[in-house]
């Protein structure tokens, strides 16, 4: 018998077809009340899930009991966003029975796509930042590291987005109105927390002071837990959601008193805490509800922590920071800093520097933007109103900071405290959440090497003379199995054979298939797939947008959150200069593209809204334009989301990562288009700079400024009317908004993105780069002319990019930050 090594799991007994059929239908009658003959394609669905879980349950069971026994050291990742998607067959590849369920379902005269298609998408976060959570807690899991996710059971998601007239439509998410067969409730883990109220000073028999919260509200939280199952099923990990309710304790006094309606008001605002989660993509809501809503999820897991690490410890804290590491996900969570130093000091009563220090070896902060107005930002009179210990307990961590640190590096410079201070001063005081994180935590990373560099010289360069071996870096990566593996299964069979089974939990086996990229008959393999992918995607498109579109044009792909840093419009200005191209020239040679895009703009933001509505009615009027010969189709897809991707990615043949240099923290659609073979358009940005360092320059089209182009130009005096006039077809362009062209008789109706440009001063130097992006797409259309010489360059893309498998993150944060051991799982 072979046998296993101390990292390495114990293999899941795997059922075979017969005994899943046999599990499915147990289920539709025992667990559904229904039969064979007259179950609904949800009910079989369920009864899947429910097989299904029976896998999984085992394997919680067993980590769960292996973590408590070895007494692990455990990651705790705090993240108020989650973007999972469907779970349904990324449970089933990552146990190792999607084949087998594909057979059971059809020996059952069920097909499987069609019940995955029963399952909403668990939408709980906005873009990158939440969609890296799913990534890594997939990376963890399948790794064998002992970690726990904490957020929140949001009960509506992100909105779902609609078009009517071009113009984007927000509808509630209602991603469990039927239940969601993934999730456990906890009772047993209920937490209560409290928030408002006032605090008092008293002083015990020895003359000590000691501060006295009492509450205004006390809040339930109650704990949902979803498995994360681990690529082979060996370690399965939970996702802990808190729903908030409430409290039985406090409602019971005011019922008594005679305050029915109070209680029943009281009730709904508790349980408004998770309704929903704010829709705002690195824009700062500043809302009293999102505030607390993160000191909801904070307050609820610090104790969830305590609890569990008390059962093996008790009251000796010795340990705490030897078994518990906290990674916070953004600042977003930056409010456990002030809440675990309150539960030390005020419940504990543990001397200050003590408790201090144990919270600077516990928690760490990833910052996943540098945009000022994503940076976080709490109006000190908020926090007076809602956590008034909390305020108080910031104004010392900073008191503290300032004098022990600030003041011995730059003695008496009173415009560093000012610069470096917690607190920002001024008419309205804000608590900088970013300076709490830091000056909180033990490690900082960003989450490239240039966005890395850029937080250390751009955003905390004082800190850095503080604490140099503070900051680090983590280059994002993405689950291979999710994005290669289960979304694209054609590919992933080529790979199989070609360089063999082992690349999803070792990416880099991909660059064996370098070997292959000027072999023809593998290119026509892999070509052949692509086209394949591409038809798909058609019949996608067709259903859900009645537009055709034809499988054989270079299928160019922008996805991603709209915003103007992401330069959304810079596509567009080219889609226009094509279509004003083949209407000055009727017989214009290019290869035929279809520009696909797929974006939410957050309800709020009214330019990213205006962008939407310009591409949808530009769409519109050029795909009807019989003189552009299907040379140019552009299409708007409704409501992207990680299930709309899955299907997008692996039929790209253009991935468009064309955000200003400087501003895209890292990306990760960049990673999973490139790993399915397309060809990148992008600056040198993000991660795009270490894309491109793996794949090498002749196999993506780099254009625009650098990071320290853009520096120059905005110090010299960035003037965008100067290419507005240096520039005709810029100027044809852009005057062609204000015309009623595509929106017939309302002229003007699209030219709040000439204005942005030209009276807002372009701020993300849309034109200063536009001549450049041209150039980049016509080598594109170049290199698209020549099959061959295509077929190489997007081989080589997925050859390239295994360095970019969330797995190797993972293994980063473990090294630089989180010194956590795997945890091999005993099966029982
Ligand atoms: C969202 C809200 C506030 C701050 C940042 C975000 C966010 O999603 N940032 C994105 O994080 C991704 C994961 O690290 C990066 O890949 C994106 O570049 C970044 O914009």
């Amino acid at each position: 018998m072979k046998k296993h090594t101390a990292t390495e799991a114990t293999p899941v007994a795997r059922l075979n077809t017969e005994q899943l059929k046999d599990n499915i239908v147990r289920h539709l009658h025992a667990s559904l009340g229904t039969d064979v003959n007259k179950a609904s394609p949800q009910a079989w669905w369920r009864a899947t899930c429910a097989a299904i879980n029976e896998q999984v349950f085992d394997g919680l069971r067993n980590t769960q009991r292996t973590h408590y026994e070895k007494n692990t050291r455990a990651l705790h990742y705090f993240s108020l966003e989650y973007l999972m998607g469907r779970l349904f067959s990324n449970n089933l590849h990552n146990l190792g029975l999607y084949d087998q369920a594909r057979q059971a379902l059809g020996e059952l005269g069920m097909n499987i796509a069609d019940l995955e298609d029963q399952e909403e998408d668990m939408a709980l976060g906005n873009g990158g930042l939440g969609r890296l959570a799913a990534c890594f807690i997939d990376s963890l899991a399948t790794l064998n590291y002992p970690a726990i996710g904490y957020g929140i059971h949001y009960e509506h998601g992100l909105f779902k987005q609609s078009f009517q007239d071009g113009r984007q439509i927000e509808r509630p998410d209602s991603w469990r109105e039927y239940g969601n067969p993934w999730e456990i409730c906890r009772p047993e883990s209920v937490q209560e927390i409290s928030v408002y109220g006032y605090v008092e000073t008293v002083y015990d028999l020895q003359g000590r002071m000691k501060k006295v919260w009492h509450p205004g509200r006390i809040i339930k939280g109650v704990p949902w837990d979803i498995p994360v199952v681990g690529y082979n099923g060996s370690s399965v990990n939970v996702l802990r959601l808190w729903e908030s309710r409430a409290s039985d304790f406090f409602n019971w006094d005011v019922f008594n008193s005679g305050g029915y309606i109070d209680a029943a008001r009281e009730n709904i605002e508790a349980e408004t805490i998770s309704k929903v989660l704010y829709p705002n993509d690195e824009t700062d809501a500043g809302k009293e509800l999102r505030l607390i809503q993160q000191y909801f999820f904070v307050s609820c897991s610090l104790k969830d922590i305590i609890r569990r690490y008390k059962r093996s410890h008790g009251d000796d804290w010795s340990d705490f920071a030897k078994q518990v590491v906290i990674q916070l996900n953004d600042t977003h969570p930056a409010v456990a800093i002030p809440e675990l130093m309150r539960i030390l000091v005020d419940r504990a009563e543990m001397q200050w520097d003590q408790a201090w220090n144990l919270c600077q070896q516990v928690f760490a902060y990833t910052n996943h933007t540098l945009l000022p107005e994503a940076l976080e930002k709490w109006p000190v009179r908020l926090f007076e109103k809602v956590l008034p210990r909390h305020i108080e307990i910031i104004y010392e961590i900073n008191r503290r900071f300032l004098v022990e640190q600030v003041d011995v590096l730059w003695p008496g410079d009173n415009q560093k405290k000012r610069k470096l201070s917690i607190i920002e001063e001024g008419h309205d005081p804000m608590v900088r959440m970013g300076h709490l994180s830091v000056v909180g935590s033990f490690r900082v990373n960003g989450v490239a090497e240039i966005h890395s560099t850029l937080v250390k010289s751009d955003l905390f360069p004082e800190m850095v003379a503080l604490w140099p071996d503070k900051f680090t870096n983590v280059t994002n990566g993405v689950t291979p199995r999710r994005w290669l593996k289960a979304c694209n299964p054609r590919l992933s069979a080529l790979l199989d054979k070609q360089v063999g089974t082992n690349w999803p939990t070792d990416l880099k086996q991909l660059s064996k298939f370098a070997a292959f990229a000027d072999d023809p008959a593998i290119q026509d393999a892999f070509m052949a797939i692509k086209q394949q992918n591409k038809a798909e995607l058609a019949s996608v498109v067709k259903k859900l947008t009645n537009i055709d579109i034809d499988p054989h044009a270079i299928f160019d792909i922008q996805i991603k959150r709209l915003h103007e840093y992401k330069r959304q419009h810079l596509n567009l200005l080219h889609i226009l200069a094509l279509y004003r191209r083949i209407l000055q020239e009727p017989d214009y040679d290019m290869v035929p593209r279809v520009f696909l895009f797929g974006a939410k703009a957050a309800p709020g933001y009214k330019l990213a809204k205006e962008i939407i509505y310009a591409i949808n009615k530009i769409a519109d009027k050029i795909n009807h334009d019989k003189r552009v010969k299907n040379r140019i189709k552009v299409v708007f897809m409704p409501n992207y989301r990680v299930t709309l991707a899955e299907k997008m990615i692996p039929a790209a043949d253009v991935s468009e990562q064309i955000s200003t240099a400087g501003k895209e923290a890292s990306g990760t659609g960049n990673m999973k288009l490139a790993l399915n073979g397309a060809v990148t358009v992008g600056t040198l940005d993000g991660a795009n700079i270490e894309i491109a360092e793996e794949v090498g320059s002749d196999n993506i089209a780099i254009f625009g400024l650098t990071v320290d182009d853009v520096k120059a130009l905005q110090a010299k005096g960035y003037n965008s009317s100067d290419y507005y006039y240096a520039d005709p077809e810029i100027k044809a362009i852009l005057d062609w908004l204000e015309t009623d062209y595509f929106t017939p008789g309302k002229p003007g109706e699209l030219a709040a993105i000439k204005r942005s440009l030209l009276e807002g001063g372009d701020p993300y130097l849309v034109l200063a780069d536009f001549a450049s992006y041209v150039k980049a797409q016509e080598k594109i259309d170049l290199w698209y002319r020549d099959k061959t010489l295509w077929a190489k360059k997007a081989m080589l893309n997925t050859a390239s990019v295994g360095k970019f498998t969330s797995d190797r993150s993972i293994e980063d944060y473990v090294s630089r930050v989180w010194q956590l051991q795997k945890c091999a799982v005993n099966v029982k």
